[in-house]
């Protein structure tokens, strides 16, 4: 399961206006990358979408590509139907990653999917994520590809000029658990935030 899917559990009630606002921007320009077709809901099409264009661009092999397809039906378990839209979304992970049992979260072992997508992009199998094989994702989701080594140079956290397994899970971590709301949290996973 991935962390993002948190949103279909049954949530405690949680108003839109009590979740800090740029916490709320980090999960929304999540929902944006993952909005394939850019019309506000998420379904298991925009996920698939993802898949197809790494296939198409060509920029994977096989074996990659389908790490990418594990990945994002991972991401789609329960998703699907119905599509959900940015605030539902951003509403239901608040509350289930907030106020839901701490132990009940823990058990669904939800970075998982950032372990798999670091499979499909390390194209040499060698364990690590240059910038070039961290820049495939970055066009994968459409996102700025002005930031990308912005980004990539925040997750290299031991500054040896590779990104390693934890080194990526990790930032992905930070990303959706890190309610600090201090602007200066400059962890960009899912690239430039976008303003709500
Ligand atoms: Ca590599
Ligand atoms: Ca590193």
């Amino acid at each position: 399961m991935d962390f993002l899917a948190v949103w279909t559990l049954e949530p405690p009630k949680v108003k839109i206006d009590d979740i800090p606002n740029f916490w709320k921007r980090k999960i929304g320009t999540a929902f944006r990358a993952y909005d394939r077709n850019n019309d506000g809901t998420l379904c298991y099409e925009d996920l698939m979408g993802i898949g197809d264009y790494f296939v198409k661009t060509g920029k994977m092999n096989r074996k990659h590509a389908d790490l990418v397809y594990t990945s994002l039906k991972k991401t789609a378990e329960g998703t699907a139907d119905p599509p959900c839209d940015m605030v539902t979304f951003i509403r239901n992970i608040y509350a289930n990653l907030i106020k839901k049992d701490k132990e009940q979260i823990a058990k669904l072992n939800l970075f998982e999917v950032w372990n798999i997508w670091f499979s499909a992009l390390d194209a040499d199998d060698d364990n690590y994520l240059t910038l070039d094989e961290y820049k495939i994702l970055w066009d994968g989701f459409g996102l700025d590809p002005r930031f990308a080594d912005i980004q990539f140079s925040w997750m290299d956290t031991d500054g040896d000029g590779k990104v390693s397994r934890e080194e990526f899970q990790d930032a992905y971590r930070d990303y959706v658990t890190n309610l600090d709301t201090d602007e200066n949290n400059i962890n960009r996973f899912f690239g430039p935030l976008i303003e709500l």
